[in-house]
């Protein structure tokens, strides 16, 4: 086995599986603040040691009153400030700015609404023209979960699976615009190194590019209620075809005939 030692931290730490592209930096990162904790405890440990030894009172049976006259510990705050600078500013923010800003095109990218309520995942696709149904408050009612404008053209061919059950296929961006119907939920995908609150009231778009087929688990990362440990979904990395059937076996919401979840 060849593992280098970032592989070997990674495992020490256990670190899920990882399932995304930008997943690699952030587990980057992660290890980057470890060193630096791991630095720090070693020094101080050793630090309270050395004093233990150096200040004991068969060597000091009087007080000095000068204390300490060396500007080594000054020197030492500046380096770990600047370390913490360099994680911040080369790898956290840089980071922060690719996943708020670097977005993939829709038409480029497998994109799915994703609505949190308690304590499910309501899952939207919008078919094959791309384009989501509009929404109007006005029209929200037992019936109409979500306010869908049932005679939108747009919404004809959307695709509503249902709950908890989101398929991607594999190496093609991932845009999920979430948002919640009643408290705050937030949406976590451990393998694919993804958490975004779910908001009521805003839609908040969230992208990755997944890179391993399988099975995967969506947590509810926001404590929202008694049932939140039972809120999770499933996240199927799928292959293009294995992803084509799964889509193709539901119909579309204007038939008529598509599941009546909302
Ligand atoms: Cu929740």
């Amino acid at each position: 086995m060849n593992l280098s030692l970032n592989d070997l931290i990674a495992k020490l730490l256990g670190l899920p599986e990882l399932a995304s592209k930008h997943g690699a930096e952030v587990d980057k990162l992660i290890l980057y603040v470890h060193y630096l904790m791991a630095a720090l405890f070693v020094g101080w440990a050793a630090y309270f040691l050395y004093c233990l030894f150096r200040f004991r009172q068969g060597r000091n049976p009087k007080a000095d009153y000068h204390g300490v006259r060396s500007h080594m510990s000054t020197w030492v705050e500046i380096a770990v400030a600047a370390i913490e600078a360099v994680l911040l500013l080369g790898f956290a923010v840089p980071l922060w700015a690719k996943s708020v800003e670097e977005f993939p095109p829709d038409e480029d990218s497998t994109v799915i609404r994703v609505t949190a309520q308690q304590f499910a995942w309501n899952i939207h696709y919008p078919g094959k023209d791309n384009v989501f149904g509009r929404q109007d408050a006005g029209l929200l009612g037992a019936d109409n979960k979500f306010g869908y404008v049932k005679d939108d053209p747009a919404y004809a061919d959307d695709i509503t699976p249902g709950v908890n059950d989101i398929h991607v296929p594999v190496n093609k961006p991932v845009v999920i615009k979430l948002t919640s119907l009643d408290v705050i939920h937030s949406f976590k995908l451990y393998n694919q190194r993804v958490n975004q609150d779910a908001i009521p009231g805003l839609m908040v778009p969230v992208h990755f590019l997944p890179t391993k087929t399988g099975k995967f688990q969506v947590y509810c990362a926001q404590l929202c209620g008694n049932a939140h440990s039972q809120m999770r979904g499933f996240f199927t990395v799928d292959t293009q075809e294995e992803y084509d059937a799964w889509l193709a076996g539901f119909q579309p919401a204007g038939s008529g005939a598509a599941a009546s979840f909302e």
